[in-house]
């Protein structure tokens, strides 16, 4: 997968050459690239943003230099060889905002299928409206929140969806089977993990887990899940309207 990150803060991204998304990407699975999107300013200033229109606090993202960096990004290298399946090379273009559509497990999911994915960084009080138009002719354009409350820049929100989405690459996460049974896989929190020694402090581990009784542990395993999800996420539960 090729995922490319627009942002007037490339430094965030230092931290996506550490651990399995590094190992990812010295591996020739993960090709993420990060741009700074004064690259794509002429002036002496490197001007990303200006005065909003109509009035109001704080700044708005000029649209001309994100124009240029996504015609860039989202060009093909050789369009002739790809004429049947242009619509397939198309990349998606995320911009991280709190006014967009909620990232679960599925977004995740089905992100982790593209083949070329763009995020879009904003900063400030947003980008001009005209580049998610302009953008949409490029590719398919998302709007993504990480949840109901406000960040500085979509610099941290992309990055927990470049994490979300990378680990679900075939490949990525060394073992598969540990991908299965998490939280949110499949629809319920996980089940509570223990290791060594046996009894702490005190606190011993639940007797069935020493049992070595295979059926009573995935059972028991099973009732945990649904009673942490009905007292801690009870929206997740069939039946809640909340
Ligand atoms: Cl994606 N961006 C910003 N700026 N704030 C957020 C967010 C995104 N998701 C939740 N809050």
């Amino acid at each position: 997968m090729r995922i490319d990150v627009l942002s007037i803060f490339p430094s965030y991204f230092d931290g996506l050459t550490l651990s399995l998304l590094g190992k990812a990407r010295s591996a020739g699975i993960l090709d993420l690239t990060v741009r700074d999107l004064r690259d794509w300013t002429s002036d002496r200033h490197r001007t990303v943003d200006d005065t909003p229109y109509g009035g109001g606090a704080g700044m708005v993202m000029k649209p001309e230099p994100w124009a240029l960096a996504l015609d860039e990004l989202a060009a093909r290298p050789d369009d002739a060889a790809h004429a049947g399946d242009a619509e397939q090379n198309r990349p998606t273009i995320i911009f991280p905002s709190p006014a967009g559509e909620v990232f679960t497990q599925a977004t995740a999911r089905d992100l982790s299928s593209r083949e070329h994915l763009i995020f879009g960084c904003g900063r400030y009080e947003g980008i001009d409206e005209r580049v998610f138009e302009y953008a949409a002719a490029l590719g398919e354009v998302r709007l993504i929140s990480l949840g109901d409350y406000v960040l500085n820049g979509g610099e941290v929100a992309t990055m927990a969806m470049i994490e979300a989405i990378g680990r679900l690459i075939p490949g990525v996460v060394g073992n598969p089977e540990s991908l299965v049974e998490e939280s949110h896989e499949d629809g319920l929190l996980e089940y509570p993990s223990y290791t060594k020694p046996s009894t702490w402090r005190e606190r011993p581990v639940p007797e069935v887990l020493l049992s070595g009784n295979h059926a009573a542990i995935a059972a028991w395993r099973r009732d945990q899940q649904i009673e942490r999800t009905r007292t801690r996420r009870p929206d997740l539960l069939p039946g809640d309207d909340s």
